[in-house]
């Protein structure tokens, strides 16, 4: 008897592939192109079970739609800036390029070990400079259009990294890498402007086939608001001062006026009064303080009036201004009415502070509701016109009047904040930028492009980034005046080299430009798009930007780069995310050296729904194991019976043929259903693994040989996705040829109807019994069957059976006298 082995066949189908090149495909050719697209690796230490997970489903994808005669494009790149490469090199001293290269090499043996199908023609690394020379190139194009700005900015500084942290690396304050407390501080940085973005971000998500799980992350982080603008005036220093609200209905409740501490009017507003020296003293304390902390709404308010007050344009009362740090200076205006009988926060800032608190909204009929009050109900004490009315007709009312005074207007405002880019580390893309004292930020002429990261001996960053200590590279002329000038010592942000990596992929040589837009408009959109939900905001929402600016700036054609995502879930091990402290992970390599490559993708897929998290089991894996052998056993045993054809109908073969049939093009039908329209892989193997029991030598019973050899034969072409290689292996025994070139069975459809149902018996309209009846059945043998069960016989016993009423395919009634 053969033995099931593994890595003699998937060594033997690696070899095979790649002499027939099978993967790769060239940007011309016929068919129909289909771009499938797992999110590019970050190369660092050996892949883990996760990636393993991302690439077999995505392969699978990419298979099933090759053999459904698409032209298939399934590339691969790695994503080789970044910080965990250059704290591997302030260790150990070595090269962050040499670490990250030795981890791509791992990457790559990887997956040609789990015989993934890529088109290795189309590979780059983000850090190599025939890469990065077209992101440089990118930034210009986007600093020219005046999406690329410099400016000072409070950022998130973390002093053990010693670098710049987005927003979203901050984690409660600390630092998302070392849990160090962040700190704030002010530099001038670089940032793109996303925010000119967020409406068409915002409208492209009702375009897309995505998770709506994903697209809620996406508008929670755009963060669209609702409100209006409305402007109070300093009457004493002829100073106008804008608020955003969402509730301009209660502007009749406002009784004091907030900026925030970055607020640009501040000073100008307190000079000459007495608060000057307190006010400063309170705008540098909340310089330092982290926006989470400011905005956490159990702490006490803190603030300090400017010793000022402007008038509320609906009314003409004369409020206080403060500065208290609750108010955030990026958002909105920077500035507030404060409503404190219908804000939570405006409340405990009256209460601390002795303010008045003006009840504008009253729940008609109810007694007063105590304070603040964000419930609904009708205005009041805002004047014969306006009380009574609700909320909206209220806001509506008191924007028109504003309007007319140019006081005031509807307004939209956005939580997401412009990209800050600039980090002032190594291992990234270096920015492209001169600075010269005489013309300011000059772009480095695309003719000399890349500007190449320099080699440096000290990687450590001291405050600045360390590119700065490399003075021969620094120090250059400016390109546009000739005096000494120096280069931009700041690298990008990663997000950037991973927001275009699958345009390039289009068109990976190309030396002329970052992309051909022939073979961009090829290819893009992606078609389907398979990933990890941790990157369901930022990448994606980056990547989604990039594309729309560079749309608009005449470079690219598609508006959204991917058509279809897919976000797989997780892998645990008792039910826990599995990490080094914690000592339960399972690393994919032994688990392919023991039981192949096959067994660990096609488990992987076949634990959960792959959008579910799944609990890892030694048992399970062993359990596929168990299954492949035993189908390539079957296969190795059927190819040695004589050839010869199932039966083509039903009426053809016996009740084990027809029962085998029936199965296998059931899992025909179902396979492909499950792939191309529910991305229920599990489900999918399941189905397999059924159609392989029916046909084993336990179940086969009577039926023909070419019965069973035509189901096994199915069998292998159904689970190819998942298992290739064992799949090829038992399709060459059977039928000698090359797996992957055969188009995706086609269910008949007369094997999809069952000759049985279940026919309901009923005797005056009440259930009597259920019996098996043949499809085929004339009215009256139904009539006879329903007749003779025992269930009906006991209820007709002495009487008539006067009528009958037959659904056929459903019922028989019996009606009586
Ligand atoms: C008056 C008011 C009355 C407000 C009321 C709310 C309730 P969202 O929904 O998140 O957009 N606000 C405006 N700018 C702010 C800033 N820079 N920092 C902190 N708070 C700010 O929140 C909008 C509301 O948050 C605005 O509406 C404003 O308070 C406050 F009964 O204005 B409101
Ligand atoms: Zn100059």
């Amino acid at each position: 008897m053969d033995t099931y082995d593994p890595t003699q066949i998937e060594r033997r189908w690696q070899a095979a592939w790649a002499a027939d090149r099978a993967w790769e495909v060239p940007n011309e050719g016929d068919g129909e192109a289909a771009y499938v697209l797992e999110m590019l690796p970050y190369p660092s230490g050996e892949p883990h079970i996760g990636h393993l997970k991302n690439y077999a489903v995505g392969d699978a994808v990419a298979h099933f739609l090759r053999r459904r005669g698409k032209r298939v494009m399934h590339p691969m790149g790695y994503d080789a800036f970044g910080l965990p490469a250059e704290n591997h090199a302030l260790r150990t001293g070595q090269h962050p390029r040499e670490s990250t290269e030795a981890s791509i090499r791992s990457f790559r043996s990887a997956f040609d070990a789990w015989g993934i199908s890529i088109d290795w023609t189309r590979q780059f690394a983000t850090h190599e400079p025939a890469y990065y020379r077209w992101t440089q190139w990118l930034f210009l194009r986007l600093f020219e259009a005046g999406l690329a700005y410099r400016a000072q900015a409070p950022v998130k500084w973390c002093p053990n990294d010693q670098t710049v942290l987005a927003n979203e690396q901050v984690i409660d304050g600390r630092c998302e890498r070392c849990e160090t407390p962040v700190e704030s501080r002010r530099l001038e940085q670089w940032f793109l402007r996303i925010t000119d973005y967020a409406e068409r971000l915002l409208e492209g998500l009702n375009e897309i086939d995505w998770p709506e799980h994903v697209k809620t992350m996406q508008r929670n982080w755009i963060g669209r608001s609702q409100g209006a603008q409305i402007t109070f005036r300093c009457d004493e220093l002829q100073h106008e001062l804008p608020v955003f609200t969402t509730r301009p209905d209660t502007a009749y409740g406002a009784t004091f006026v907030i900026l925030a501490p970055e607020h640009p009017d501040v000073l100008r507003l307190t000079a000459g009064t007495t608060r000057e020296r307190e006010v400063r003293a309170y705008v540098d304390h909340a310089a330092t303080m982290p926006a989470e902390q400011r905005s956490n709404d159990r702490r006490a308010p803190t603030g300090v009036s400017v010793g000022r007050v402007v008038t509320n344009p609906v009314n003409g009362e004369q409020l206080p201004v403060f500065v208290a740090d609750y108010v955030l200076g990026d958002y909105g205006t920077g500035a507030v009415m404060g409503v404190p009988a219908h804000d939570r926060r405006d409340f405990a800032f009256a209460e601390a502070f002795d303010l008045p608190i003006r009840r504008v909204i009253v729940e008609p009929g109810a007694p007063p509701a105590p304070l603040p009050y964000v419930g609904d109900g009708v205005l009041a004490n805002c004047g014969p016109e306006l009380d009574g009315l609700s909320p909206n007709a209220a806001a509506a009312q008191i924007l028109r009047r504003l309007r007319d005074r140019d006081l005031g207007h509807e307004r939209r405002s956005y939580r997401l904040r412009d990209w800050l880019v600039s980090r002032q580390r190594y291992w990234g893309c270096p920015i492209p930028i001169i600075h010269c004292p005489t013309c300011g930020p000059v772009a480095v002429p695309d003719a000399e492009l890349p500007v190449l990261l320099p080699e440096i001996e000290n990687y450590a960053p001291e405050g600045v980034s360390p590119l700065a200590g490399a003075h021969a590279w620094v120090e250059v002329v400016c390109p546009s005046c000739a005096s000494p000038a120096r280069r931009d010592t700041d690298t990008l942000d990663t997000f950037v080299d991973s927001s275009w990596y699958f345009l390039r992929y289009c068109d990976p040589a190309s030396a002329e430009a970052p992309w051909s837009p022939a073979a961009v408009d090829r290819w893009m959109p992606v078609d389907q798009y398979v990933g990890g939900v941790e990157h369901a905001i930022l990448h994606l929402l980056y990547a989604r930007f990039f594309c729309k600016a560079l749309r608009d700036l005449g470079h690219l054609c598609v508006d959204e780069p991917f058509r279809r995502l897919f976000t797989q879930g997780m892998i645990t091990r008792n039910g826990a995310k599995m990490s080094k402290n914690r000592g339960n992970v399972v690393s994919p390599a032994p688990i392919v050296e023991r039981y192949g490559a096959d067994t660990a993708r096609a488990y992987v897929l076949f634990i959960a729904a792959p959008e579910q998290d799944a609990d890892w089991s030694d048992a399970g894996v062993e359990g596929m194991h168990r299954f492949l052998a035993r189908l390539w056993r079957l296969c190795c045993h059927a190819a040695a019976t004589p050839a010869s054809e199932p039966p083509r109908i039903p009426e053809d073969g016996n009740d084990d043929d027809r029962r085998i049939m029936r199965k296998t093009h059931w899992a025909i039908e179902k396979v492909t259903g499950d792939m191309a329209e529910r991305f229920a892989l599990n489900t999918a193997i399941a189905a397999v693994r059924e159609l392989v029991n029916e046909a084993s030598p336990e179940r086969q019973g009577g039926a023909a040989p070419a019965t069973v050899r035509f189901a096994l034969t199915t069998a292998v072409s159904l689970i190819f996705p998942f298992a290739p290689h064992t799949a090829c292996d038992a399709f060459d025994r059977l039928e000698g040829r090359a797996l992957w070139r055969e188009p995706w069975p086609v269910a008949e459809q007369v094997w999809l109807h069952s000759d049985t149902f279940e026919l309901v018996v009923q005797v005056d309209g009440r259930l009597r019994d259920r019996v098996n009846a043949s499809t085929s059945a004339t009215d009256e043998q139904l009539v006879a069957l329903a007749t003779a069960q025992p269930n009906a016989a006991a209820w007709l016993t002495g009487r008539d059976v006067i009528r009958h009423v037959v659904v056929p395919g459903r019922l028989v009634n019996l009606v009586t006298g």
